[in-house]
């Protein structure tokens, strides 16, 4: 039996198991038909066929012809749309599909090469799973047009906030991959539908900035040409002041017509190497990061010039709202939380139609519980994406299991109230609120070198949400999960429930023991891991939770605090702004509160505080045991390593539970009330 150590996730094609299943899966897929011939068909018909013959042990045959005998037909065509009907098949976007049962044809029917390819992953993932296929009726469009992984790759092979290995596009200064692993990631990201991704860090250092001349284009292009096949198109993060540092002109004052020429020709020049392009990715004015300020320019100045070079050729700019300044930490009326809203909502309506300003999910970063940002939403002519980050950086590294899906529907069905009740977040971001011609999604990737593509794999499971919700904002994420459990690791009852079971609440055991009542930032400076509660309390970041021998929290009311709370739309404004309508978890966000204030749960702060982090150890304590009685139920090495990480996560969630209990009980003095052990 072949050794399984993570590398293949979710598309294992594991052999067929019912064996009724299994004889009409043989019916169906005897037979393929395909009624058109392109680089992405034929990948994905290899796909199919590979997938058939290891899943059922046949090897189906393939003409372009329609045969009487049962089978599969794929592409698109007069035929295969008297099978999935006109009227549907017209009603089909760009990249959508429709799979249907037809007497003994199943047709997999798309517009474009892409919406078929999409259509046979879908496929193959019915076959995974062993559901019935004698009466498929499925039409599937994307709800957003973006559907993105970041990767935060330097060209020395090092990754920003990774924790699955290297890089697997850079090493020591140059582009280097493995083909055959690259188009495994081309696969793996195609089939949850991915069809965007950004190959290197958003911070981009002097050596990354020459990705965009002769000297690495070329190879470039060889990574785009592979991506290409399963419809996922190249971005590259630049630097802003790429005309001075890589042109070496006097300036890169976006209004100069030097620059502005420089950036055309740049484009230009990319296009030659990779024609379909699809654009740049840019973190300007932002951590140290070059940008429009140096010149005087606002930022729709600096992202217009960029964004008209690309134009040209049909290139998007994607254009970071993480912006904000470095602040002392004694001015209280100061506040991070309110920078981007400030910088880019009075340029609403001032930036080109190629761009997508890319908004982080929560107003500071990526911290385990956030409100939503106030801005999205709040530019109703501007193109708007969200982005998440898939990486763990402050949600356990990868060591801790921390499945982020549930987080991330908090965040897509958010209500923003931006065009009255019932605007949503996935709204707001797929264009549909203010009919945007551009919008989606973006993830900063989880991905490195490790056999198993994300060092724990459990955390494969953040990337297949992502994909999926990407692609569908709407799917549960109950079904989303069970879905990946049982392409990873099969259909055993036992399995499927505790792994599903242990996903689904890992989100909020890691907060329990790392950030009570969405406080935030208390960990280690620089590594965002482990417990330092005053770690960032007197930095420059921005970063604070005011924590006294009496209060806790950051008020940021309209009332007494730093007014954050008016950049939302005033029905979620009165929500936060009232000390007893604003959610437990987030009470601290937004109020500072003293300890002994009584939460709605009926316990005071500070009990919530010890509670929470005992209970969090607890929890772990549980996972780890179930994790054991998985033992001769998964593969062994993921069985060993996945313990390894949960026997680490457990000594993680006993220093944070100790050190944050200890040092609230010296702050505040308050005992706990179950007298349990606090140093
Ligand atoms: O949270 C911070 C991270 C940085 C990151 C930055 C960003 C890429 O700690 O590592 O830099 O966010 O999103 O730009």
């Amino acid at each position: 039996m072949e050794i399984e150590n993570g590398y293949k996730c979710w598309l294992r094609y594991k052999n067929v198991e019912d064996q009724s299943v299994l004889s009409s899966y043989k019916s169906f897929c005897r037979n393929i038909t395909v009624t058109k011939t392109s680089d992405i068909i034929n990948y994905a018909l290899d796909e199919l066929i590979d997938g058939i013959s290891s899943m059922c042990s046949i090897i189906p045959t393939v003409t372009d012809e329609f045969v009487e005998e049962a089978g599969l037909v794929i592409g698109t065509g007069s035929k295969i749309i008297d099978i999935v009907g006109k009227e549907a098949f017209e009603s089909l976007d760009e990249e959508g599909y429709m799979i249907k049962t037809f007497k003994s044809k199943i047709a997999i029917a798309g517009k474009s090469d892409l919406g078929i390819l999409y259509g046979v992953f879908h496929f193959l993932r019915i076959l995974q799973s062993e559901k019935s296929i004698t009466n498929l009726d499925i039409t599937e469009n994307p709800q957003n047009k973006i559907r993105m992984i970041d990767h935060w790759d330097n060209l020395d092979g090092t990754i920003e906030r990774g924790y699955a290995g290297n890089s697997i596009f850079y090493k020591d200064n140059k582009v280097s991959f493995d083909q055959i692993r690259i188009k495994d990631y081309a696969r793996l990201l195609s089939s949850i539908g991915i069809n965007a991704i950004s190959l290197n860090n958003v911070n981009v250092h002097e050596n990354e900035m020459k990705l965009i001349t002769k000297t690495y284009l070329s190879d470039i292009a060889k990574i785009a040409d592979i991506f290409r096949n399963y419809g996922i198109k190249i971005f590259l993060s630049v630097n802003f002041a790429s005309p001075t540092y890589i042109g070496k002109l006097l300036t890169s004052d976006p209004l100069d017509f030097s620059v502005k020429d420089w950036w055309k020709e740049k484009v230009r020049e990319i296009y030659e190497y990779i024609p379909d392009f699809g654009g740049f990715l840019v973190k300007a004015d932002s951590e140290y990061t070059s940008g429009p300020f140096a010149y005087g320019r606002t930022h729709a100045d600096g992202a217009n010039t960029i964004a008209q070079a690309l134009g040209q050729f049909g290139g998007l700019l994607i254009w970071r709202a993480f912006v904000y300044k470095m602040q002392d930490w004694r001015d209280r009326k100061t506040d991070r939380a309110k920078a981007a809203y400030e910088f880019f909502k009075p340029l609403d309506g001032k930036f080109l139609d190629n761009v997508i300003l890319q908004i982080k999910n929560g107003p500071m970063d990526f911290q385990v519980r956030e409100p939503v940002s106030p801005l999205f939403g709040a530019m109703e002519s501007t193109n708007q994406m969200l982005e998440l980050q898939i990486t763990q950086e402050y949600t356990g590294h990868q060591i801790d299991l921390c499945y982020l899906v549930p987080q991330w529907k908090e965040v897509f069905d958010f209500d923003t109230y931006a065009a009255g009740r019932g605007s949503k977040v996935s709204d707001v971001v797929s264009g549909k609120t203010f009919k945007r011609p551009y919008g989606g999604v973006a993830g900063v990737s989880n991905v490195g070198d490790d056999p198993n593509w994300t060092g724990h794999s459990l955390a494969q499971s953040n990337l297949y949400g992502f994909g999926r919700l990407a692609w569908n904002p709407n799917l549960s994420s109950e079904d989303i999960t069970n879905e990946w459990v049982k392409l990873t690791f099969g259909k055993d009852p036992v399995v499927v429930k505790t792994i599903s079971e242990m996903l689904l609440s890992s989100w909020r055991i890691y907060e329990s023991y790392t950030s009570p009542l969405g406080v935030g930032w208390m960990v280690n400076p620089g590594v965002h891991y482990g417990p330092n509660v005053d770690g960032y309390e007197y930095s420059k970041w921005g970063t604070y939770h005011y924590a006294d021998h009496e209060s806790i929290g950051v008020d940021r009311t309209k009332a007494t605090g730093t007014d954050f709370i008016s950049q939302y739309r005033p029905d979620v404004a009165e929500i936060y702004e009232s000390l007893e309508k604003c959610p437990d978890e987030l009470l601290l966000f937004f109020h500072h509160v003293p300890y002994t204030h009584r939460l709605k749960s009926g316990k005071t702060v500070i009990q919530h505080i010890y509670d929470s982090h005992f209970d969090g150890v607890e929890k772990v304590i549980e996972m780890k045991e179930k994790w054991i009685g998985l033992k001769d139920h998964v593969d062994q090495i993921i069985f060993d390593e996945v313990l390894e990480r949960f026997e680490l996560q457990l000594k993680n969630a006993i220093e944070w539970c100790d050190e944050i209990n200890t040092y609230f009980f010296r702050k505040s003095g308050i005992k706990d009330r179950l007298g349990r052990k606090i140093n």
